[in-house]
């Protein structure tokens, strides 16, 4: 693993101005995120800054590149092919920049549709890749940002739902990931206000 600074350097290279950006507002929202909830900040800050490594390669590369690496891809994956670059990324993170902790890995694999059952690591990822200071077009930004110190869990599941929402309303294709992720947090919280 290289250190901190040497990922950013490498990043700045293959990443857009405006997704680098992006890139260091999840570093930083991730490192915030770590301290209150307790993760590692070195794992959590590379997890961060390498999640979005293979997002500005053109569509098809990813998609070619996932076929020629055998990474399995599903035919809501070949019509949505902004769902590739988590997958790809993570086989980037460790082919390209030598990752060899599997929860970094996996949390750049889920970063896109979440998993049930997340690890921290993955949550704050998943969390902080929607809501960093330079994110500004969904509508519930104050809320999701207004609940990220407060309760992750709960923090989580408006993100999925807005996402669910967001992508039925524009008649995109859900990942069976996606809907099955907000459907474990949904009944997850359910089940904790009852008791
Ligand atoms: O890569 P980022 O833009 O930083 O964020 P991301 O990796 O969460 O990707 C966001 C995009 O992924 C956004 O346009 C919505 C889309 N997305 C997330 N889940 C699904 C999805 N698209 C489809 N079609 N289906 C999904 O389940
Ligand atoms: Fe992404
Ligand atoms: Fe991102």
């Amino acid at each position: 693993m290289k250190s901190i600074k040497e990922y950013k350097n490498l990043l700045k290279e293959v990443l857009t101005p405006g997704r680098y950006e992006h890139t260091l507002g999840v570093e930083y929202t991730a490192a915030c995120m770590a301290m209150r909830y307790g993760e590692d900040l070195t794992r959590t800050r590379i997890a961060a800054l390498l999640h979005d490594c293979a997002k500005c390669l053109p569509a098809q590369d990813q998609l070619d590149q996932c076929l020629a690496y055998g990474i399995p891809v599903s035919p809501v994956e070949r019509d949505n092919p902004n769902l590739l670059h988590a997958k790809l990324g993570a086989w980037y993170a460790r082919e390209k920049y030598g990752i060899e902790d599997q929860e970094i890995l996996s949390a750049i694999y889920y970063h896109t549709t979440g998993k049930p059952g997340m690890t921290l690591l993955e949550k704050i990822i998943y969390v902080a890749d929607y809501l960093e200071p330079n994110r500004n077009k969904a509508s519930n930004l104050d809320q999701v940002r207004a609940e990220l110190f407060l309760d992750l869990d709960q923090c989580l599941l408006t993100i999925l739902e807005s996402t669910v929402d967001y992508l039925n309303s524009r008649s995109l294709s859900i990942d069976p990931m996606t809907e099955e992720t907000c459907n474990y947090y949904r009944d997850l919280l359910k089940g904790q206000k009852k008791d």
